[in-house]
């Protein structure tokens, strides 16, 4: 079932639960070539979640900024490919919330562990920002900050569990947003953390 949060932003309950597994599998194929890693921000501090990224584009940070790379840093290689069945999901998802064309050519790996979070931001990096952002979670569930087009918009709670995948288009493509520090616990498909997938098209 789906929910319109506000206009623009879609929440596809459960829409991954049955590719969840496939999902699981193919990242941590991905994570042998591109293994996750914290990345620091502009203003030198380390970010608490790990990430990694497929497709022929990934999304970096460092002390010059926040970029769109072609290639991984850690290695100097190109991004791994972005599987199938990855690109696959993203775009019937878009699909569902009536992006019709959306051809993801980044997708940014967030790893989360107990005490993780993501401050308030906005995903701004992109070349086209009518393209939506498709957004899938996995394993441990993770209180989703969803805030509005300024920094102080009080955010409202939205709980994201094991499968839930939300399509960010529209007026909500640029608002501000964040993750709550994960809680402790144990999911069965993923142990103690939490996956996000995030599909954009960089360029
Ligand atoms: C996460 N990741 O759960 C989230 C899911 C990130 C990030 O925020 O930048 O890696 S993506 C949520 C998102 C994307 C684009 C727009 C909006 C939310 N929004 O307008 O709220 O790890
Ligand atoms: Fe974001």
């Amino acid at each position: 079932w789906r929910e319109d949060i506000v206009p623009g932003a879609v929440v596809l309950r459960a829409f991954a639960l049955a590719d969840a597994a496939s999902l699981l599998d193919a990242v941590a194929r991905l994570v042998v070539a591109a293994p996750f890693r914290h990345l620091q921000t502009p203003g030198g501090q380390t970010m608490s979640v790990a990430m990694s990224n497929c497709g022929t584009r990934g999304w970096v940070s460092d002390r010059r900024g926040y970029r769109y790379a072609e290639t991984d840093p850690a290695s100097g290689l190109p991004w791994p490919p972005m599987p199938a069945a990855l690109a696959g999901l993203a775009r019937r998802a878009a699909a569902a919330a009536g992006f019709e064309d959306f051809a993801p050519d980044a997708c940014l790996i967030n790893h989360y562990v107990p005490g993780s979070r993501m401050g308030l931001h906005q995903d701004r990096d992109e070349a086209d920002l009518t393209q939506p952002i498709v957004s899938v979670s996995l394993g441990l569930p993770a209180i989703f900050l969803f805030g509005g087009a300024t920094r102080s918009d009080r955010p409202v709670r939205l709980p994201l569990e094991h499968g839930d995948v939300v399509v960010w288009g529209g007026p909500a493509r640029l608002f501000f947003h964040g993750i709550a520090p994960l809680k402790d616990g144990h999911h069965a498909a993923t142990g103690a953390c939490r996956l996000n997938l995030t599909f954009r098209r960089a360029l």
